[in-house]
């Protein structure tokens, strides 16, 4: 189970549901962060400290502190050759330098496909 609290309009939320779509993910989104508050209560500090957002929850490993969009890009490009997902169409956001850097740092990625 894969939850995100964050508001859509977040660049930073933005770049983890974008590695989400492109891996093809299901996940739970709810809304956290400015207008929507959430992210300000003892519930949420005790998720993520910094009180910012996103943070994610996989199973019950919490995430915050979204990496940049090559290290976004590495983590989709370690999962998708690990074959937990069937195909894996990218959409061109990062320059050729940067897939570059991204397909150095997947190697890096020590990530087994579930079952494996
Ligand atoms: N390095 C952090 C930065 C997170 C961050 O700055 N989030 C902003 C939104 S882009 C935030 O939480 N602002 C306060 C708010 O939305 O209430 C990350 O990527 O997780």
């Amino acid at each position: 189970m894969l939850t995100i609290w964050g508001r859509k309009n977040s660049i930073n939320v933005q770049k983890v549901l974008w590695c989400c779509g492109e891996l093809s993910l299901k996940y739970d989104r709810i809304d956290a962060g400015m207008e929507h508050g959430v992210n300000n209560t003892p519930e949420y500090r005790a998720l993520n400290p910094n009180g910012l957002v996103p943070t994610i929850n996989y199973d019950g490993f919490v995430l915050w502190e979204a990496p940049d969009n090559v290290s976004m890009a590495a983590v989709a490009l370690a999962i998708g050759a690990g074959g937990a997902v069937s195909s894996f169409d990218t959409t061109v956001l990062i320059s050729v330098e940067e897939t570059i850097n991204a397909l150095r740092k997947a190697g890096q990625i020590r990530y087994r496909p579930p079952g494996a």
